[in-house]
């Protein structure tokens, strides 16, 4: 599971952009992305890394992002 804050997620459009295109990598099973508490929490199989959620996110127009926790 990866957790993140996504500062530049301001409102629930920018949330449902932010679900649709981790949602969109292979191995990811669930999305969640509040843009209240900027916490995008992602379920994943082993092989997607963090470093390519940060990717999907940055494609998807979002770049104030930070690690908040990596575990399992
Ligand atoms: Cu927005």
């Amino acid at each position: 599971m990866y957790v993140f804050k996504v500062e530049d997620m301001t409102c629930g459009g920018c949330a449902a952009s932010v679900r649709k295109a981790v949602s969109s990598i292979a191995g990811v099973s669930a999305v969640t992305a509040d843009p209240q508490t900027k916490d995008v929490v992602v379920e994943a199989a082993p092989e997607v890394t963090r470093e390519a959620v940060i990717a999907a996110i940055n494609t998807a127009g979002y770049r104030q992002i930070s690690v908040v926790e990596t575990a399992g």
